[in-house]
């Protein structure tokens, strides 16, 4: 396994819906051992602490719920992550799902000066591809897909090199999808992965499928990993609990397909609310989760067997 710098940065934003609790989220991951459980498979590890929003005034939007604040964070948590990659790979300690129209966007910037397509893997009981006119809660933890591939105008949001494109999107756990984003997601080729489909299939082999494409186009792959991706039952810490999500071994899997695959330059853990948490039981499967997607595993694999 190849040794990285892990760059941890803590990313408390809370503003992407009304429940609060996520501003604990870096913390307790700190807590649960995150830089402990990546530095001893070997790794560099450095955190570099919590990244705080830009400066902004709070101007109350009659349907958007902290607007203003989650542009203000989508701007820092953009510089931060692309300066982050000058240091090895960074992985965000969340916060809500706002963030990733942040780190997405870095990531979309260090692409870019790379000359290397970014993809993304959204793993998430949602698909987060709202628009600011399509959004029925207000709730900008449902839009970072949508400003990311530039669906429609997010006015003052930072500005995008150029829209992420849909076939470098891969969804995956999806199970809780509003009729506004399902007929936008039916126009475009984001790979789209439902709990039917990991059932009918397994999840591991729309994944490789999705790898696979990476690879071949030697991509740079940001994971985004929203709690709610993995079933209530044993990852409770999470404000929109959506039951039937994935298991903990559909969970290892994934994050230990992805190290297999070698693809990852960077990882976003969002969405835990140590609020709802039992005794620190989600802030430490993300961690293990973590640790599997950067090299712990019982044996290596040289070759996939599907
Ligand atoms: N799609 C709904 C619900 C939702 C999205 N992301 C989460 N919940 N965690 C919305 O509010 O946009
Ligand atoms: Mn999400
Ligand atoms: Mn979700």
């Amino acid at each position: 396994m190849k040794p990285h710098h892990c760059i941890l940065q803590g990313a408390p934003l809370d503003c992407g819906k009304t429940r609060r609790g996520c501003i604990m989220g870096p913390d307790a991951l700190r807590t649960a051992g995150l830089a402990e459980a990546l530095s001893s498979l070997g790794h560099r590890v450095t955190d570099i602490g919590n990244i705080a929003p830009a400066p902004f005034t709070d101007a109350p939007h009659p349907k958007l719920h902290r607007l203003s604040e989650t542009i203000a964070w989508t701007h820092a948590l953009a510089d931060a992550t692309e300066t982050a990659f000058d240091q090895g790979l960074p992985i965000t300690m969340g916060g809500d799902h706002a963030l990733a129209a942040g780190t997405v966007l870095g990531a979309m910037r260090h692409a870019a000066r790379q000359e290397r397509p970014l993809f993304v893997l959204w793993l998430d009981a949602h698909s987060d591809f709202h628009t600011l006119e399509s959004t029925d809660s207000g709730n900008l933890h449902g839009t970072p897909m949508g400003y990311v591939t530039g669906r429609s105008a997010f006015p003052d949001w930072p500005a995008l090199p150029a829209p992420l494109p849909y076939e470098n999107i891969a969804m995956i756990g999806l199970r809780s999808v509003d009729p506004a984003e399902r007929e936008a997601l039916q126009d475009t080729a984001i790979t789209r992965v439902d709990m039917r489909e990991i059932d009918e299939t397994g999840i591991a082999r729309p994944l490789g499928a999705f790898l696979d494409r990476v690879t071949a186009a030697n991509g740079m792959l940001h994971v985004s990993l929203d709690v709610d991706f993995l079933d209530p039952a044993v990852a409770p810490a999470v404000g929109t609990t959506v039951p039937g999500g994935a298991t903990v071994r559909e969970g290892h899997l994934v994050m230990e397909m992805i190290n297999d695959s070698g693809l990852m330059t960077s990882l976003d853990l969002v969405e835990l609310n140590p609020f709802m948490d039992e005794r620190g039981r989600t802030a430490e499967l993300l961690v293990d989760l973590a640790a599997s997607a950067m090299g712990r595993n019982v044996f290596d694999r040289p070759t996939r067997a599907f």
